[in-house]
C-alpha cells in the first residue's frame, strides 16, 4: 500500500515535472500565466481594444508596432512606455516619435488594475495588445505567453542602438534579428506586419526625390516601382508636410497576406522591405506567399511573434508590476 502510493507519487510528480516543463518554456513564460491569479485579464484586454479600435481604427497600426519596439529595446519589459525622468526615456528617441496608442495601454491598464490591482505586468499587457489588434484586423490568432514582469529603466541612447533604421539593407536586417535571438524567417515573417497601418513621409522620402544626394529629378532608388514612385511623391511633396501614407495600399488596415504581393512587385515602401528581395530565402517566402490563402503565413506570423515576444524578459522575481504602465512604482 505505501509502496504503491509512493509509486504514484513518484509518477504524480513526473507528470507534474513533465507538464510544468511543456508549459513553461526555458525562460520561465507559459500560456496562461494569469488563469489564477487574473482569470479575466486576457477578455478584459481585449473587450478594450476591440472597443477602441471599433471608434479610432487608425490605433491597431501603433498598437501592434508597440511589441516590436518595446522588445527590441531591453527585452519585452515595458520600458518603451515609461516617461522621461532624469534622463530621456525611449519614448524621446527619433524611431519612437511615430508610436502612438500609449493612451490605450493606459486605459487596458487601468481596467486591468480595477479587476486584479497589480498583478499584470504592462510588458504582457502590450504582448496581449499586440496580438488582440491582428485578430481584430482579420488576422489569426494565437496563444500568447504571459509571466513578463516589467523593466525600471528606459533609455533613449538604448533606443537609438537597437530600434532598426529603415533604409537597413538585409545584411543589416539579418544580423539585427539574430542578435535578438530571431530568424531569418522571423524577419521575412514579422516585415509582414506591414500589412497594416501607415508611414510618415520621412520614413522613406529618401528614396522618391535625392535617393544618391544628387537631387535631379530621376534621383529616386532604383529598387523601386516607377508607377509607386508617382504616387509616393503626390502624396508627399519635396517640401511638404510629412503626411501619412498607407504601408499596403489598398487594405492597410486589414491583416492580409498582400504585403508580400506589394513588395514582390517593388512597392514595399522602406528600404528594409524591398531588402527581403536580396536573399534567397526572404525572396522565396516572399514569392510562395503573394497569391493563394493566408493560413501559412497567419501561422507562422503567431509563432514568429511569440519568438519575438520572448526577448530579454524578465520573470519570476525580476523586476516588478507596474502600477502606472509608464512610471516605475
Ligand atoms: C524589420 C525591421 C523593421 C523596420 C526597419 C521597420 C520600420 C518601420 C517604419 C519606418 C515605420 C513607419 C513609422 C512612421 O513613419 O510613422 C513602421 C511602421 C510600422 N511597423 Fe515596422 N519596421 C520593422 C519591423 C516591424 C515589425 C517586426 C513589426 C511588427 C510585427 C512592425 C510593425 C509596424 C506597423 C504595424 C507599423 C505601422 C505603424 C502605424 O500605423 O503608425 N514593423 N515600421
Ligand atoms: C507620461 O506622459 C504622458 C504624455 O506626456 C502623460 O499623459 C502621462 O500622464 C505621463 N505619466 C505620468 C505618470 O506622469
Ligand atoms: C543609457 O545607455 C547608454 C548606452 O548603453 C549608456 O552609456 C548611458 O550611461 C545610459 N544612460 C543612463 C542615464 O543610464
Ligand atoms: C549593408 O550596409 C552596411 C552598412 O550599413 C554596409 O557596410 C554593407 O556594405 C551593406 N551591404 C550590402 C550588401 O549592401
Ligand atoms: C540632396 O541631398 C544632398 C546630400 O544630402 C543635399 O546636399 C541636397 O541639398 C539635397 N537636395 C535636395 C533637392 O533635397
Ligand atoms: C537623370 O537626369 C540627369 C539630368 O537631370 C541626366 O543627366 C541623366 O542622364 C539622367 N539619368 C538617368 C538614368 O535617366
Ligand atoms: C488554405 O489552403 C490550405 C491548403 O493549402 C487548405 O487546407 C485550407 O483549407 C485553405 N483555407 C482556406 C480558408 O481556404
Ligand atoms: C509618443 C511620444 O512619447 N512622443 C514623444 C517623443 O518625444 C518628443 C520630444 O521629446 C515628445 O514631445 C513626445 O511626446
Amino acid at each position: 500500500m505505501a509502496s504503491s502510493s509512493s509509486k504514484s507519487l513518484t509518477f504524480f510528480s513526473i507528470n507534474l515535472f513533465l507538464a510544468s516543463f511543456l508549459l513553461l518554456s526555458c525562460n520561465g513564460l507559459k500560456v496562461g500565466f494569469y488563469e489564477k491569479s487574473c482569470p479575466d485579464a486576457e477578455a478584459i484586454v481585449k473587450n478594450v481594444i476591440n472597443q477602441v479600435l471599433a471608434v479610432a481604427p487608425s490605433l491597431s497600426g501603433p498598437l501592434l508596432r508597440m511589441h516590436f519596439h518595446d522588445c527590441f529595446v531591453r527585452g519585452c519589459e515595458g520600458s518603451v512606455l515609461l516617461n522621461s525622468s532624469t534622463h530621456q526615456a525611449e519614448k524621446d528617441a527619433e524611431p519612437n516619435l511615430t508610436l502612438r496608442g500609449f493612451q490605450i495601454i493606459d486605459k487596458v491598464k487601468a481596467a486591468l488594475e480595477k479587476a486584479c490591482p497589480s498583478v499584470v505586468s504592462c510588458a504582457d499587457i502590450v504582448a496581449l495588445v499586440a496580438r488582440d489588434v491582428v485578430v481584430a484586423t482579420g488576422g489569426a490568432s494565437w496563444n500568447v505567453e504571459t509571466g513578463r514582469r516589467d523593466g525600471t529603466v528606459s533609455n533613449i541612447t538604448e533606443a537609438l542602438q537597437n530600434l532598426i533604421p529603415p533604409f537597413t539593407n538585409i545584411t543589416g536586417l539579418k544580423e539585427r534579428f539574430q542578435q535578438k535571438g530571431l530568424s531569418v524567417k522571423d524577419l521575412i515573417v514579422l516585415s509582414g506586419g506591414h500589412t497594416i497601418g501607415t508611414s510618415h513621409c520621412a520614413s522613406f522620402k529618401n528614396r522618391i526625390y535625392n535617393f544618391t544626394g544628387k537631387g535631379t529629378s530621376n534621383d529616386t532608388d532604383p529598387t523601386l516601382d516607377t508607377n509607386y514612385i508617382a504616387h509616393l511623391r503626390k502624396a508627399c511633396l519635396p517640401n511638404g508636410p510629412n503626411n501619412l501614407v498607407e504601408m499596403d495600399p489598398g487594405s492597410f488596415r486589414t491583416f492580409d497576406q498582400s504585403y508580400f504581393l506589394h513588395v514582390s512587385k517593388r512597392r514595399g515602401l522602406f528600404q528594409s522591405d524591398a531588402a527581403l528581395l536580396d536573399d534567397s530565402e526572404t525572396k522565396a517566402y516572399l514569392e510562395s506567399h503573394k497569391t493563394g490563402n493566408s493560413t501559412t503565413f497567419f501561422t507562422d506570423f503567431g509563432v514568429s511573434m511569440v519568438n519575438m515576444g520572448r526577448i530579454g524578459v524578465l520573470t519570476g522575481k525580476e523586476g516588478e508590476v507596474r502600477k502606472v504602465c509608464s512610471k516605475v512604482n
